[in-house]
């Protein structure tokens, strides 16, 4: 008797792709183990995310983490949760996340051989709104001799050396964008079932798109090869049409917007930020691994951002990143009002 059940049997979750990855790779485990720990983490963290307004996770938590924002309730929770997810995951030796000042150095007894890196809830001003947030991350090979006490420094390696990267968009639905360095995929969150399931393989990013996205509210602090630039989307000389503005003020949304629709994302540097506000670890390195993967491109202005040497564990860098075309003629007008200069 044919299957009439609308269910598919044989669906493809992310925990059968990633323990298919893991036998490929012939690894020990260890690396799949630390993956469906943190996605564990990421749906405990889409349920509260969902639950917040009832569940009165709302609000501020009084404190304020390292980089001075309000840190709000579902901020701490998520943090939490990716820290003991990933501790009691047997994986990692160093952890690195935007609401620590330290980095977090796993006790020997649970220690494992990978260092993450991560934002677990990105967008957090905009969490009382209900406008989509995100959870970013970036995995490292903990690259210190076996035996050698791990400390943070093993954590400032430049992006280009990263095992993983990722995110969680927290939005109309709950999607994972993951790459382990060969192409991106994306996941949707099943609620009925509590498990990923892939939905999109290999993404890629078109060449040029038609949508700039920055918050032009800076307008009076940008350099001049930058306004030049933003006019030239405005007023086109070459006949062709003006782009669209899109900006939501959450990374996760305005980086996997321009993944799936082209164009570019700017948090640049400007007179009131010289080194822009994003933090290079967790949140420009992964975002920059996932759009080189999907065909893409991520500078600083000066160098591509997964080459950046990084020198603390906080530090800011200015980001462009989005459809290569795009980027390449944004650095056209840097490398044009240089030459002025
Ligand atoms: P492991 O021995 O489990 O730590 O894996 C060693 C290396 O194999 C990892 O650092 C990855 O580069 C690769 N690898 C292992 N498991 C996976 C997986 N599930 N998906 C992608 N790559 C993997
Ligand atoms: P602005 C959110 O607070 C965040 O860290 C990113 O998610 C977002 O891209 C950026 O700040 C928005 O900053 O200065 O435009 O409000």
């Amino acid at each position: 008797m044919s299957d009439q059940s609308p269910f598919d049997t044989d669906v493809q979750t992310m925990t059968r792709f990633v323990m298919e990855q893991g036998r490929k790779a012939k690894g020990t485990g260890e690396f799949t183990q630390l993956l469906n720990s943190l996605l564990t983490a990421i749906k405990a963290i889409s349920c509260a995310v969902r639950k917040a307004g009832l569940a009165h996770l709302y609000g501020i938590a009084g404190t304020v983490n390292v980089t001075g924002d309000e840190v709000k309730k579902l901020d701490v929770l998520s943090n939490n949760l990716i820290i003991n997810l990933l501790k009691s995951s047997y994986s990692t030796s160093v952890l690195v996340t935007e609401e620590n000042k330290e980095a977090i150095i796993v006790e020997p007894e649970r220690r494992g051989k990978y260092v993450v890196c991560f934002d677990p809830l990105d967008g957090s001003s905009n969490i009382d709104c209900l406008v989509s947030i995100g959870t970013i991350f970036g995995i490292y090979r903990n690259v210190s001799d076996s035996g050698e006490q791990p400390t943070e420094n093993l954590a400032l390696q430049p992006g280009r050396t990263m095992v993983a990267a990722g995110y969680a968009l927290y939005g109309s639905a709950t999607l994972v964008a993951l790459s382990t360095g060969q192409g991106v995929n994306f996941f949707m969150l099943d609620p009925a079932v509590g498990e990923f399931i892939l939905v999109e393989r290999n993404v890629k990013i078109k060449k040029k798109g038609k949508i700039y996205s920055l918050n032009e509210g800076y307008a009076k602090y940008f350099d001049p090869a930058l306004t030049d630039y933003i006019q030239k989307k405005k007023f086109p000389e070459d006949g062709s049409a003006p782009y669209s503005s899109r900006y939501v003020g959450s990374m996760v949304a305005d980086v996997h917007r321009t993944l799936k629709y082209g164009g570019i994302f700017m948090y640049p540097a400007n007179k009131k930020s010289p080194k822009g506000k994003l933090r290079l670890l967790y949140e420009c390195n992964p975002m920059a691994f996932i759009m080189e993967q999907a065909g893409g491109k991520a500078t600083t202005g000066t160098q591509l951002v997964l080459d950046v040497k990084p020198e603390s564990l906080h530090q800011r860098v200015p980001l462009i990143m989005g459809s290569p075309d795009d980027v390449d003629e944004f650095l056209s007008f840097v490398k044009k009002h240089e030459a002025n200069a």
